[in-house]
Parts: C-alpha cells; structure tokens; sequence
C-alpha cells in the first residue's frame, strides 16, 4: 500500500461491531467479562482500548513499523523510553532539540541517576565520541527545533548498531509522509502527535513505533504501568486528522518552501533556517533521507535584537503568536522565550537560539497571504 492510502486505511478496518467505518470512540473505562479474564481481548481502558488500538495500529502502518503505542503528550512518549534506563546509564543527545525534551532530560532523569551527553550531531561521527560502556540510548531529533539541523539516520544507525545500543528518532518536524526513520535503522520512531499527525491543533498526544517485539513489549509495560495513555475521544481526532496528512504536508511543504525563499530575499533578514536551501549544511542529507523539507522555517533578523524579533511577531496578523507547530494555520514563535527557555541562555545562544530568533510553522492558508502577512509585519 502507498502512503497516501495508508493514511486512510493503514491498520484500519470497519469496526467489527456494526462495520463502522470511523472507528467508533470507545469511551468506557472497562469492559463486562463472563468469567475471570474472560473478555473479548480488552479489560481495562488503561491497558487497551479499541479506539486506541485503531491509532496505534495506523501509527504503525505509516512509519512501516510493527507496533504503536499511543501516550498522553510527546513527552510522555519520551518518558517511556526513559524508563526502559536504569541509574548508571548513559543517552547521547541530539545538542539542539525541543526544550521541554531538554528539561526532562536534565531536571528529572539526571537526578535520577542517568547521565546525559548533548552533542552537535550534524556531523554523526561525533556521536561516536560520546559512547561509553554504559551508554544504552541515542535519542536524536532531526529536524531539529529550532534550528532545522539534520542529522543522518542511517550513520547514527550505524554507531548504534556497532555499540549495541537503542536509536530512537523523534520524527515529528519531519512526519511519517516526510521520513521514516524505522526504515533508516532506527530501533524507536518517537511522535508529538499533537503536531502534524494530529495536525488541527485540537489534540495533545504522543506516540512510538517499534518493529521489535521484546522491545514493544518492554515498552508495552511501561505505558499499562505508568499509565500516561491518551484518552479514546483524542484518539479518534487524531486518526481523523491522520486521514489528510499527505494533503496537508504536502500544501505545508509547498507554502514552507515559498516563506523561506522570500526571507532569505528580504534584505531586513538576517540568517533563514531551512532545509530545503542548497546552501543547508545538510541539505544532501536531507534530501536523501527526507522526501521534502517540512513546514517549518526559522530566522533571524539583521538588527539582531529582541525588541525587534517581538515586534515584528507582535505585527503579524495571521500567523498566531503560540507555542506548538503543525496544525492547519500558522504560528509564529519566539524560541528563546517560549518553547526553548528552560535551556540555559549560554547554552541556548551556542546553539544559535538567540533573541532575534524567530520561528514559523508555516500552515496550508494561500500562500499570498502568509508573505503579505510577514511583509506587512517585517516592513
Ligand atoms: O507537547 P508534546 O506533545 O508533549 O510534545 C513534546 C515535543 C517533542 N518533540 C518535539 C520535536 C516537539 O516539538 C515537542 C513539542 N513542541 C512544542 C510544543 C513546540 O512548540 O516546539
């Protein structure tokens, strides 16, 4: 099956039910059994539910794996992983990646025993550096929030097959329709499904995909035990939304690539950061390994200086001003104040997340309007 019928059918079948072909939102908690354990394959909504069960099922299908696991947020998808560690253990880390990332990372896993190296992936070699003895997980985020680096999948597989340790790919700047990370040899493909998949900015989810049965199965353990499931009412909208990912990416693409060329033209805008430009320091990269270059576009300015970055989003009229990313409309960020501020200022501004950065998730509204709209808004 190809993509743009899996979004539509992949793991899906009509409820056995009444042949629904919406998989009906199944909100009960629990479930009658005849006897002890005697049910119909679902017990308890913690555990299982069929509307759930549908989501992971189509998760899976569009990232080519072999098991879904459907969470509370994107962050509770990254908890789970965490919590297949032990104290004593060590993750290489993407440098550059969603602030909230960072801070479970180091506020609550690090004191937890787990040692975190953050390393500039753009070059994947330097991942090898960092491996030790004790290191079971690289977690890279690629493209990176919020400045669009690309890291290699298929050299970080390669370091993480030779040492024997677990690759988990956060794939949600980037979707399914864009890369499948699975296929590049990545053990775990991690999703904010509250972005693009869920894609109408309704929705707050997570999700995993694994082809490995031992390790769904570990992971399995730590969603029924720890419990931070989504609900069976967001589950639905998510696989509502799912059905027109390959429209809505491919619209996000288009418009993404038109508002990155017209900043990189403005003569008030400094740096632009986007895949999609030749001059990317990973642009062959990216094309190797990504279909196209996403919908989301980051830049700064060439005053350089907060007041100007604010102003300017302060200006703009369609873009909203919010957090998060790849619904429908637009939204205009500032990193260094919103999504990225529980990085350390000195580290954030290594990073290149200054105070001038700006960053867009560029919806599927006409484009003429989005550029008029930064026009108006840049001067
Ligand atoms: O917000 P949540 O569903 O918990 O997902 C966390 C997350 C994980 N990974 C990436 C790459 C993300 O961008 C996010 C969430 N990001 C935002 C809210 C944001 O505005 O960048």
């Amino acid at each position: 099956m190809k993509f743009n019928t899996k979004t539509i059918h992949g793991g899906q079948k009509p409820d056995p039910a009444y042949g629904a072909v919406m998989q009906p939102i199944y909100q009960t908690s629990t479930y009658a059994q005849s006897t002890p354990g005697g049910h119909k394959g679902y017990a308890y909504s913690r555990s299982h539910n069929p509307t759930r069960t549908a989501l992971e099922n189509a998760i899976a299908s569009l990232e080519n794996g072999t098991y879904g696991l459907a969470f509370a947020s994107g962050l509770a998808a990254i908890d789970a992983v965490l919590k297949l560690l032990q104290p004593g253990d060590e993750v290489v880390s993407t440098n550059d990646l969603y602030g909230g990332s960072y801070r479970l990372f180091t506020k609550i896993y690090e004191d937890l025993g787990i040692k975190f190296h953050f390393v500039g992936m753009q070059n994947a070699k330097n991942i090898e550096h960092y491996i030790t003895p004790d290191t079971k997980l690289i977690w890279v985020e690629t493209p990176t929030n919020p400045m669009m680096n690309i890291i290699d999948i298929v050299s970080a597989s390669g370091i993480a097959k030779k040492h024997k340790v677990l690759l988990a790919v956060d794939n949600t700047f980037a979707t399914p329709y864009l890369q499948n990370p699975l296929d590049l040899g990545a053990d775990i493909v991690m999703h904010s499904v509250t972005k693009y998949l869920g894609g109408h900015s309704d929705i707050v989810m997570g999700a995993l995909v694994v082809k490995d049965k031992e390790l769904a199965d570990r992971l399995y353990f730590v969603q029924n035990a720890s419990g931070a499931i989504c609900g069976p009412q967001d589950a639905f909208l998510a696989l509502r939304g799912i059905k027109t990912l390959h429209i809505r990416m491919q619209r996000h693409c288009e418009n993404g690539k038109a508002v990155a060329q017209y900043l990189d033209d403005h003569p008030r805008i400094k740096n632009v950061y986007y895949p999609g430009f030749t001059t990317h320091p990973n642009h062959n990269i990216a094309k190797s390994q990504m279909k196209d270059f996403g919908g989301m576009v980051s830049f700064t300015t060439t005053g350089n200086n907060y007041q100007e970055a604010i102003n300017i989003i302060e200006r703009l009229k369609i873009f909203t001003l919010a957090e998060s990313l790849g619904g429908v409309e637009s939204l205009a960020g500032h990193p260094a104040s919103m999504t990225h501020a529980s990085i350390p200022k000195e580290e954030r501004e290594n990073l290149g997340i200054v105070d001038s950065l700006i960053r867009l998730s560029v919806g599927i509204e006409d484009v003429d309007d989005l550029i008029a709209d930064l026009r108006q808004a840049i001067g």
